[in-house]
Parts: C-alpha cells; structure tokens; sequence
C-alpha cells in the first residue's frame, strides 16, 4: 500500500457544487444564525430521513445536550450505556447529570433486561440514554416499551446512525429524541456538525431557543446555547447529501468484500437485531482476546493499515468518574478490550481488504 489507509476518510462533494454554494453565501453576508443554507439543509434531511422535526446544529455532542437539557434530564440520573465514544458520556457530565452503567448485550447495545432490573432497583434514575453503536439498531422495540411502561423519557444517540433504517423508519425517528452527528469522519457530515430529532412542534420550538441562547430579539425565554450551525457548513452537508445513497452502497459492497475475505477466520461480530437496514458506516470485529487484538494492530500497521479500537475503554472505568459510578460492565469491558474497526469508507479499495483478511489471519495464528 502507497497511502496508509486509515479507518476512514472524509468524503468531499464535487467543487463547483460546494463553491456554487459558497457564492451564494458570499453574495447574501449572511454566514450564521439560522440563515437560509441551514433551513435549506434542515428541510433537506427532513426531507430524506422522513423526521419533519429536526434541527440542525453545530455538532452532535451539542445536540446531545440540548435533547438532555430539553428532556428535562439535567441534573439527574441517567442510564447509560458504557459501550460508545466518550461524547455520549460528556454530553450527560456537561449537564451535571450522574451516569448509571447499565451493561450491553451481544448487539453491543444498551441491555434492556438489564435496564429493567435497574429501574426496579433505583427508583431515581429519570431517563435513558442509548446509542445505536456502528450505526446499528438498539432493541428499539424493548427499550421504547419499558420507557413507556415507566414514564421516562428515552434519548437516542444516533450519531453514526446516518441512513440506517428500522422496520422501514430512519432509526433517528425512534425515541422522543435522537441526535445525530455530522461529523467529518461520517457518512453524511457538515465537516463540523449535527442534528436532533423530536416529535412535536412544541419541543422542536424549545430546542430551537436552546440552540440559540434561548432569546428571541430582547425577549429571553429558557436557558440556551450556542448550537448553531453555520451557513458554510451547511453547504457542505447541502452538497454533500445527494451523494449519501451512493456512499451507502458502496460501503455495503466493501462490507460483503470484507465478510468473503475474513471468512473461516476466528472473529466474532456484533449481533443484528432482525428487521434493520444498515449503513454499513463501521467494520467492527471482535478479536479471541486483548492480546491477539494486539497482534492483529500490529501485524495491519506493518501492513500499512490503521484500523482504530472503537470503542476503548468501556466509558465505566473512566478514571475521572466519581468512585460510585465506576461499577463493573463486564461484556462492555471484554468488547472494549478486543474490538477493532477495521477501514470502511466509499473510496476504500479492495486490494486493502485483502491485505488486511492476510494481517489478520497472520495474527490470529499467532505469527
Ligand atoms: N456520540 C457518538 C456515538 C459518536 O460517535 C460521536 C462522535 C458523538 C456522539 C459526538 O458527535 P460530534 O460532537 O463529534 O459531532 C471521531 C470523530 O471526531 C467523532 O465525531 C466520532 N464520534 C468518533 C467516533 O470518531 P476520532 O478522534 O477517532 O477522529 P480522528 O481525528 O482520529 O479521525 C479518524 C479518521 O478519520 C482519521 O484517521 C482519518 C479520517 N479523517 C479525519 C478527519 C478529522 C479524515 O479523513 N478527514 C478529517 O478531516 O473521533
């Protein structure tokens, strides 16, 4: 390999799409502030995703924030899951909220029974917090019911959920919100940026006041932020957009690649829940163990490809977490210590799938 190949790599829009674009902004003055690239781009992805309610901000950890603060979760316990980016816990340590692990199944997603016996146990805990890890689906089914049942409000984060579908709905249609991020290692992105779901015009309208400070003019309503996208960022993602289903499909077709080669080799992978269609935005394979997860990066660095290990360590043994809320995840740890997300993006080429199916089953026999 010439180029070492990285986990992923940013797509880029045809030029003269993002620079038309740009012209325009150019010849309006107008770059912030909900302007009309960000409306344009937020009817665009309503449009796309079928969510009518969506508002477009400046990254997904602020969206995240706004749909906690907005939930009204801040300040209280939350159930979380330990095994995601460490966004999805700052989100909720940002708003003063206490984490309550609750351990994953083999679909490396939140544990519904799991989660049950902890709101049977901890009468506090006032919302929910799941992520659709790699972009695949929670049991969305189990989670939504039990909230239901118990009157808490359920937060999805579907930040690297992008174009995955359940039961023919976007995945970022499920819960009372979900947020999403459009970040540039995304398979829909903004360079910077993201977005967050809900179901109702009144709370969109709240959220869009928390956005922006929570003033209209002189009039000051709710305590806000600044979660504003720009208006060249929108272009990005206004550019950008047409492309998705192309992107999508040529990630599946590195995945089938992926699945042919690796096949026979000693690799585990996440659980699929029934009924979803997935981005195939991440190709995440747990290892036998640490060490052969060692091995294996070794052995695909000297091969000149850097696969990351998405996500270490399980967000429970974080040394800056209070003591109280380090308690023990036992299958989120062991998936932390020997998962690896090997390259996936559109441009990626065959012949790095091949070269790291070899690194690979050079590691796994143990040479
Ligand atoms: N919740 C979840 C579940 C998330 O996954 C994330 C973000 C969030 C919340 C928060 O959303 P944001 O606030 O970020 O919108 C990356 C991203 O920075 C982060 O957005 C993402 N999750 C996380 C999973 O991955 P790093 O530290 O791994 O990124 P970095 O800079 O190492 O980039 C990874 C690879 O991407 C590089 O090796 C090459 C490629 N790349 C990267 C950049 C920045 C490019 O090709 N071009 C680029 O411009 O965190």
């Amino acid at each position: 390999m010439n180029q070492p190949v990285l986990v992923t790599k940013a797509r880029l829009p045809r030029r003269e799409d993002f620079y038309s674009l740009c012209d325009t902004i150019f010849d309006a003055a107008w770059l912030t502030n909900n302007g009309p690239c960000v409306r344009q781009l937020e009817q665009a992805l309503s449009a796309y995703l079928g969510t009518p309610h969506l508002l477009a901000c400046n990254n997904g950890t602020t969206a995240l924030m706004l749909a906690l603060h907005c939930a009204g979760l801040a300040g209280k316990k939350v159930a979380i899951t330990p095994f995601t980016y460490v966004a999805t816990l700052s989100a909720l340590l940002w708003l003063g909220c206490t984490p309550v692990f609750i351990d994953i199944d083999p679909d490396l997603c939140l544990s519904p029974w799991l989660l049950r016996r902890e709101l049977d146990a901890d009468s506090d805990i006032a919302g929910v917090l799941a992520v659709h890890i790699y972009g695949m689906a929670c049991d969305t089914e189990a989670l939504g019911a039990l909230c239901c049942e118990r009157g808490l409000p359920l937060i999805y984060d579907a930040a690297q959920a992008f174009g995955s579908r359940k039961n023919g709905k976007s995945l970022l249609d499920y819960g009372d919100y979900s947020i999403c991020s459009f970040h540039a290692t995304k398979i829909f992105h903004t360079v910077e940026g993201g977005c967050v779901i809900t179901h109702g015009e009144e709370e969109l309208r709240e959220l869009s006041l928390a956005r922006a400070f929570g003033h209209v003019g002189d009039e000051h309503f709710t305590l806000g932020i600044n979660a504003k996208l720009s208006e060249l960022h929108a272009a990005m993602g206004l550019s950008l957009l047409p492309g998705t289903d192309a992107e999508i499909e040529k990630c599946r077709r590195l995945h089938t690649a992926y699945d042919d080669a690796l096949n026979g080799l000693n690799l585990a992978y996440p659980s699929r829940v029934s009924g979803q269609e997935w981005n195939f935005a991440y190709y995440p394979v747990l290892l036998p163990d640490a060490q052969c997860r060692e091995r294996a990066l070794t052995a695909l660095n000297i091969a000149g490809i850097y696969p990351r290990r998405y996500f270490t360590p399980a967000l429970n043994t974080l040394p800056y977490l209070e003591k109280a809320c380090r308690r023990p995840c036992p299958v989120a740890e062991d998936a932390a210590s020997r998962v690896l997300c090997l390259p996936m993006y559109g441009e990626l080429k065959e012949d790095a799938v091949t070269a790291a199916a070899k690194a690979l089953a050079e590691a796994l026999r143990g040479r």
